[in-house]
């Protein structure tokens, strides 16, 4: 709906900002942000790369490569966020605490957050981990979207099914918005939308 806005809005300038792994190094000017969340690999730094067109943010096949909160400014209109993902295995028990305890502060207190993405791989749905931290999101009242990724991976009949179970499932959460995207980073698929859902998102409208 805001597609032409969104892109207007990608023009700014990106820049990496800093990665925090503590509260205290959450950047402390009051730009607006969007954060994006989910489980390890499925592709929530590569959507960053996409929206701006850069390869800013640091993706590869090894779950866990981002293990810092990374602020990504554009121009000086907004933040993007590119969260540590989790629930990937054999993951450090010293990682997985600090990885709650970083994020949770984030999600639960960070003023300026605008809306949150929570990316879901189209080929695996929502996993428990998933349903656990959109729980979480639900009590503290932060609203967040669903974004389906990795689109490419999957037959058309097949993104439908996926689409339709997870606006289905959406629905039994309250701070969750109604509406899903579907995307592929590598396609461009969803990418104007992501980005007119992101100017919505920081506009109110
Ligand atoms: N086919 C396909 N592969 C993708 C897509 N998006 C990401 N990938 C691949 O999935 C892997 C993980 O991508 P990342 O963007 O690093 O995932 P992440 O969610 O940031 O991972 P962590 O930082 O470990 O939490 C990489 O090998 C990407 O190339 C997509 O749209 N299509
Ligand atoms: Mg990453």
């Amino acid at each position: 709906m805001f597609e032409t806005k969104g892109k207007e809005l990608f023009k700014n300038k990106v820049a990496f900002l800093r990665g925090a792994n503590n509260f205290d190094a959450f950047p402390k000017d009051l730009l607006p942000e969007v954060a994006f969340a989910g489980r390890s690999n499925v592709g929530k730094s590569s959507l960053i790369n996409a929206l701006t067109g850069q390869p800013i943010a640091r993706a590869s096949s090894t779950p866990g490569r981002t293990q810092e909160i990374n602020f990504f400014k554009l121009g000086t209109r907004f933040c993007l966020v590119d969260m540590p993902g989790y629930g990937f295995a054999n993951a450090p028990v010293e990682l997985v605490q600090n990885w709650t305890q970083m994020v949770h502060l984030y999600l639960r207190q960070r003023r300026q957050l605008k809306r949150v993405f929570l990316l879901i791989d189209a080929r695996h749905g929502i996993k428990k981990v998933d349903e656990d931290i959109m729980i979480m999101l639900d009590r503290a009242g932060v609203s967040y979207q669903i974004v389906l990724t990795k689109a490419d991976k999957l037959k058309e009949a097949d993104q439908k099914k996926v689409f339709e179970t997870t606006v289905a499932s959406g629905k039994e959460h309250v701070a969750c918005y109604p509406e899903i995207i579907l995307t592929s980073s590598e396609k461009g698929q969803g990418i104007p939308e992501l980005q007119g859902a992101i100017y919505q998102a920081l506009e109110g409208v």
